[in-house]
């Protein structure tokens, strides 16, 4: 059944069967104290506030039988995926693959780059492991939503302006419609997170639509 999600720049048609909620990287890595993000400089503590609008559509969602697909940002132990370019940029406090006090920093199978609890994945449910930014590169992200015959996309997660941002520019340029409820992204840039949003929906929606947790559980009911 097609409902009318309300965003802007206008309401989207939405057709729940041929939709997946896609959660990007609400890894302990990036919400909690120790992991990648906080080895960058940032107040991780900034990000919580998505998990009570993510949990709240990814309940509806189960409830409601709508596809649900997470993602992690990581690489294998040995590196081999993680090019020096990234491993080698800045001054972190930690680099990825050094030890931390949730075990090796952004390395698959590591308890820092798992998903954090009250998000974590259901059985059945597609776990992405993904070596970039963007959901689509590196992984069969793509042919799994083929595989379904999935339209639109749901995108919320971490953070706003780099993986969501990355995934939905990636997911536009393949031809699915992407919704982005705002309260369900989070940034450690409050700034980038509003003009990440803003970037969206400009020019008629040149990468897709901004909605928020309400008024897409609004059209899931
Ligand atoms: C970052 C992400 N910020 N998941 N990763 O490095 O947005």
């Amino acid at each position: 059944m097609v409902t009318l999600l309300a965003a802007e720049p206008e309401a989207v048609p939405v057709n729940w069967e041929r939709t997946a909620l896609v959660i990007i990287d609400m890894q302990r890595d990036f919400l909690e104290p120790g992991g990648f993000g906080e080895s960058l400089g940032n107040d991780v503590s900034l990000l919580a506030k998505a998990v009570k609008p993510i949990k709240a559509l990814l309940e509806r969602a189960r409830h409601k039988g709508v596809f649900v697909i997470h993602t992690r940002e990581g690489h294998r132990p040995d590196l081999s995926d993680a090019p020096r370019a990234k491993v080698e940029r800045g001054a972190p406090s930690l680099r990825i693959g050094a030890t931390g006090p949730m075990g090796r920093i952004l390395i698959r199978g590591e308890p820092g780059q798992d998903i954090i609890p009250e998000l974590y994945p259901k059985d059945g449910e597609p776990v992405i492991d993904k070596p970039g930014k963007g959901a689509f590169f590196a992984t069969d992200l793509h042919p799994m939503l083929v595989y379904r015959g999935i339209e639109t996309l749901i995108v919320c997660g971490v953070t706003t302006e780099v993986c969501v941002h990355t995934t939905v520019r990636e997911a536009n340029d393949r031809g699915y419609r992407c919704v982005v409820p705002s309260d369900c992204c989070g940034s450690y840039f409050p700034e980038f997170h509003e003009m990440g949003l803003k970037m969206i929906k400009a020019q008629g929606g040149i990468f897709g639509w901004v909605s928020d947790s309400k008024r897409v559980l609004e059209a899931l009911d």
